[in-house]
């Protein structure tokens, strides 16, 4: 444990969800807060961040192999670490469906929390329809007719770039070292005279920063960076907010976070009135000719284009469509109301919907810590714990070997409905700013 005080970590995307909760790790174990250096292109909480959002969904979904472990450690932060317990809104979550299919897997996922057997039938059942109106009773029993829940007592919201401007509060208290802008935005790794031991990396003004361990959290932008054999594919999701009066919000306080996987999902209303409405759907590319480090020539590469960098950008006419849908499903009082804020939200789906969280297998102390797969936000707290154990050469075993270097596969389609289609093929969305 003493070299944790002399290594000096970089972390690329330091920012963003992955990235400043391995920051924050590095800190709580020991590491010396003047060795750490945060880079991203926005500074922490980054704006092009997906973390960067009103609220996220808190909840346990059981998935892969490692997701009961993580929802559980990351629940027990989000309820009693000081530094997140504010942002976690335990207001519950209610996944609902009112088809068949829907209902049989609300049943199948209820089962697999039972089949856990650690007692999660405490504070997640099965809901009838007028439990679900017990819930939420700002819906109509016409509404929800035929409705199916399974709460999940344990989930809710968070706030999310709340929760990572926290960890950055933190981390310039304790001294980091941050760069910003083009002398945090990743050009390329730096090598050791053997060609294949990363020493440090450099950004695109030409700064170049020298480190033990190079720890690349960058979101759905790490396939642009690193060739990472197309393990990982970004998509867009799209949301929009309504603006609610003071007397609506009155009625929709305290709610549990409505989702239903054929329609998409909304949160209570935020301090300022304001409900932030999703649709569900596999997601869009974006696909282009680019070369990241380590591919030898240009690839076809579905590389995002951030509402930060692009403010003008909304998104495709047929998402205006969808989440109408969801509002006419969820909030059919509001269905006339203006939308606003539409944006587009970046991940990057691996195949198997894991995390890649591994050495480079060429270039050793190059870390990655990408393949969210658009479920990972509740992680903050305790992700980058994990991180720092495989910087260590720490990891347990059944986390490394779900989170490893894995080539082959379909993160296209990843385990989704249907692979993303391309937002070439989506008109709408794109609003380059006059000058
Ligand atoms: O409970 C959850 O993990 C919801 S994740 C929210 C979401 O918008 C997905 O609905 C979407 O499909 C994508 O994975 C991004 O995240």
């Amino acid at each position: 444990a003493s070299n944790r005080t002399t290594t000096k970590v970089i972390v690329v995307g330091g920012g963003g969800t992955m990235g400043s909760s391995t920051a924050l790790h590095l800190i709580r174990a020991g590491y010396t807060p003047s060795n750490i250096t945060v880079l991203d292109v926005y500074p922490i909480p980054s704006a092009q961040s997906a973390g960067h959002d009103l609220n996220k969904i808190m909840g346990i979904r059981l998935r892969n192999g490692p997701d009961l472990q993580l929802s559980l450690e990351a629940l027990d932060m989000w309820t009693n670490d000081p530094l997140f317990k504010p942002f976690f809104h335990r207001v519950g979550m209610i996944d609902c469906s009112s088809s068949d299919d829907g209902i049989a897997n609300l049943k199948r996922k209820y089962q697999s929390l039972l089949d856990a057997n650690i007692g999660l039938e405490k504070t997640n059942w099965l809901l009838e329809t007028e439990e679900i109106l017990e819930k939420v009773p700002a819906f109509t029993k016409d509404q929800i007719r035929g409705w199916k829940g399974l709460f999940c007592g344990d989930g809710g919201w968070l706030a999310a770039a709340k929760a990572i401007n926290a960890i950055g509060h933190f981390l310039k208290e304790q001294g980091v070292n941050f760069g910003f802008g083009k002398s945090g935005t990743f050009k390329q790794p730096l090598f050791a005279a053997d060609g294949s031991t990363v020493n440090g990396i450099e950004t695109v003004d030409g700064t170049k920063y020298y480190a033990d361990k190079v720890v690349v959290a960058a979101g759905a932008w790490s396939p642009t960076l690193i060739d990472l054999e197309d393990q990982c594919v970004s998509k867009a999701w799209v949301f929009a907010h309504i603006q609610l009066t003071a007397e609506e919000v009155a009625k929709y306080k305290n709610i549990p976070v409505v989702y239903d996987g054929e329609y998409g999902f909304f949160f209570e209303p935020n301090e300022h009135g304001v409900i932030k409405v999703c649709d569900e759907f596999p997601g869009f590319s974006r696909f282009k000719q680019h070369q990241p480090c380590g591919a030898t020539s240009p690839k076809t590469i579905s590389v995002p284009r951030s509402h930060a960098k692009h403010p003008t950008d909304t998104y495709p006419d047929a998402s205006e469509e969808t989440i109408r849908k969801a509002i006419a499903r969820f909030l059919p009082q509001f269905k006339d109301k203006p939308l606003f804020n539409r944006s587009m939200c970046w991940c990057t789906d691996t195949a198997d919907a894991n995390l890649l969280i591994c050495e480079h297998p060429k270039w050793k102390n190059l870390i990655l810590a990408t393949g969210d797969s658009g479920h990972s936000f509740k992680l903050l707290p305790n992700i980058g714990k994990h991180v720092v154990e495989l910087i260590e050469n720490a990891l347990p075993s059944d986390l490394a070997d779900a989170w490893g270097w894995r080539p082959g596969g379909d993160a296209l389609r990843s385990r989704r409905g249907a692979p993303a289609k391309d937002l070439a093929d989506m008109p709408g969305w794109r609003h380059d700013a006059k000058i």
